[in-house]
């Protein structure tokens, strides 16, 4: 699954968001802003580092059930949402 980055625009910075997975998923964000963001795990569990504009991070998978929260930490208001069940 592929989680667009739309912009600095709180929740509606990621699309989908919130995103349901399923255990053994990956899932990569594609920035289709056209500045730079990231999408790190507030518990820093994963992190994509920094996707310039039209990059695509590499696969991240979600080998444990739960809610994870993210943001950009270039710009904190990004937030974004995974349940993986
Ligand atoms: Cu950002």
């Amino acid at each position: 699954m592929t989680i667009q980055i739309a912009g600095d625009r709180a929740a509606q910075s990621y699309s989908p968001n919130p995103t349901t997975m399923r255990v053994g998923q990956t899932v990569a964000w594609k920035n289709a802003d056209s500045i730079a963001h990231d999408a790190t795990q507030d518990a820093s569990r994963f992190g994509t580092g920094t996707l310039n504009a039209g990059a695509t991070s590499t696969p991240v998978t979600m080998s444990t059930a739960g809610t994870f929260t993210y943001h950009c930490t270039i710009h904190p208001g990004m937030i974004g949402t995974i349940t993986v069940q």
